[in-house]
């Protein structure tokens, strides 16, 4: 970690550094209704703090934001910062229940909220006891209003390093999500040991990421990795679809692209060729990138996509594929700042080519989960976070993702990994999307199942025959699904895992 002054506040890092340093007239944000300069941010953010005060919060409160990505979001998110509220950054897809549970659980007291969303969150809205003002953003403007009529000058709250500064929900496989709690010093620990050294981010960087802000790889790519270098980032408040991702490129050129990759694999599918042609470097992450789109991607725009893990625990990407050194298929070597250990059930640590648990050690773990103390414990164990997800490391250090701890199971008294035979059934031209499960044979013995959305529609005559022997062929013979079932889609988390959980008897 590096030396970090007890009393810190991400803002003056993140934000405030800017003007002094010369980035006043400098574009910071760019949405598609306007541009933020570093200046404007600096203003801004202070009227959002101001208002923080002029509603009544006071430090340590909790700001939800509900928020489209757009040039408000950098401003209530640094406006709450500055102030010592705690900005909580809400995934905006989900459904009036889950609202419900995440703003009674938080006890928000401010509500922030994009305008095109309220309609989800207005009938809960007068039942949230803690919650005592809702500020709408965007069209038919209440936020507007309320910060202009506010100072453009604030001093920062005199918060500490080790102090939380905002939460992010993480939603797990299974459970209600946890509030998850990171401290001052995290966003910009995730820029020095991951963005700038494996990136090479810099202040002349366009960054575009199709993941949105409310989530920590989003979060990242969107808004602290070009604040941490004074560069700009592009912000795209609809759907990440191909045609709009390759639309932005043309216009914005962008150096750096940040995407998942079920969209890498709809943006070559979607058979557009211009990136803009400045692209240094794209990322990937939130799920495995299979190697088949990895190698297309790059024979198709001549340049790298760079797989990397992370987690809203650790914020950002812990382990990665690095330029020059990339490994299709894996999620490449261990890098300077993160110690990484493969342990097995016992904690005992493992060798190369055995598959353990991840369990990882670095300055961006989160303080823990906002009144969980049982899972705070299981998955921040000291100085080691687990991650819960499987790998195995060659001998040459790249480690190769092998699903969830949970979805694991025995066949035959051997192991199997769901995402090993996903892996597979994928591979097959017919198959778009799969997840596989444990099942029970007639005599009780559990064997694995496939669910398979088929790129064309309906199954051909002897598909499935052919897929089994298709994944007899590739992952070994006991792991083949004994049945196959035809599915429109998967259940899926809100930031697109496969919820295996769902589909078990
Ligand atoms: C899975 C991956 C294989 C893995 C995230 C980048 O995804 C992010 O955070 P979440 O909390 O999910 C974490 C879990 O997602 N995963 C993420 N990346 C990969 N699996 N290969 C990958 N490259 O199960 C992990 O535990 O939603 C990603 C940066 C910040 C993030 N929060």
């Amino acid at each position: 970690m590096s030396d970090y002054p007890r009393q810190y506040n991400a803002a003056a890092d993140m934000v405030d550094r800017h003007v002094s340093e010369g980035r006043a007239a400098k574009a910071a944000f760019i949405d598609p209704m306007r541009t933020l300069t570093y200046g404007e941010l600096v203003a801004e953010s202070n009227q959002a703090a101001n208002l923080m005060g002029a509603l009544g919060l006071r430090r340590e409160d909790r700001a939800a934001c509900i928020l489209l990505d757009t040039c408000d979001y950098p401003v209530i998110f640094w406006g709450a910062i500055k102030a010592g509220v705690v900005p909580i950054a809400l995934n905006t897809l989900l459904t009036t229940e889950q609202y419900r549970y995440i703003l009674e659980d938080s006890r928000a007291r401010v509500l922030f909220i994009s305008a095109p969303l309220l309609a989800v969150v207005e009938p809960i809205l007068a039942s949230l006891p803690h919650l005592a003002h809702t500020v709408v953003v965007g069209e038919g403007d209440d936020f507007t209003v309320k910060r202009a009529t506010q100072p453009e000058s604030f001093t920062l709250a005199d918060t500490v390093a080790d102090e939380v500064a905002f939460w992010l929900y993480s939603s797990g496989s299974t459970g209600m999500p946890k509030g998850t709690k990171h401290l001052h010093t995290s966003v910009m620990e995730t820029c020095r040991i991951y963005a700038k050294p494996i990136l090479g981010i810099n202040e002349d960087d366009v960054f575009l990421s199709a993941a949105k802000l409310f989530f920590a790889y989003g979060l990242g790519n969107g808004m602290t990795f070009p604040l941490s270098v004074g560069g700009t980032a592009i912000l795209w408040p609809e759907r990440p679809t191909p045609d709009a991702m390759f639309q932005l490129m043309q216009q914005h050129k962008p150096t750096l692209y940040f995407g998942v990759p079920t969209l890498y694999a709809a943006m070559l599918a979607s058979g557009h060729t211009e990136t803009g042609d400045n692209l240094r470097a794209c990322v990937s992450a939130g799920e495995a990138l299979p190697e088949e789109v990895g190698k297309a991607w790059e024979k198709r725009f001549e340049v790298e996509i760079l797989d990397g893990i992370g987690s809203t625990e650790l914020l950002h990407i812990f382990l990665s594929n690095r330029s020059g050194a990339v490994r299709y298929g894996t999620s490449g070597q261990a890098f300077a700042g993160y110690d990484l250990r493969l342990v097995d059930d016992d904690g005992s640590d493992l060798g190369d080519g055995e598959i353990g648990e991840l369990v990882v050690r670095g300055p961006t773990a989160a303080e823990g989960y906002w009144n969980q103390r049982a899972k705070t414990r299981l998955t921040f164990r000291g100085e080691w976070t687990h991650t819960g997800d499987k790998y195995i490391r060659s001998a040459d250090g790249y480690y190769t993702y092998q699903g969830r701890t949970d979805d694991m199971f025995k066949v035959s008294g051997i192991w199997v990994s769901p995402f090993e035979v996903e892996s597979a059934l994928i591979s097959h031209a017919a198959v778009l999307e799969a997840a596989v499960v444990p099942a029970e044979d007639d005599e009780g013995l559990l064997k694995p199942k496939a669910f398979v959305v088929l790129q064309g529609g309906a199954a051909s005559e002897g598909l499935f025959e052919t897929l089994k022997a298709h994944v007899q062929a590739s992952v070994g013979p006991w792991k083949y699904p004994r049945w196959v079932e035809v599915v429109e889609e998967l259940p899926k988390t809100a930031t697109g895992k496969i919820q295996r959980f769902k589909l078990r008897d």
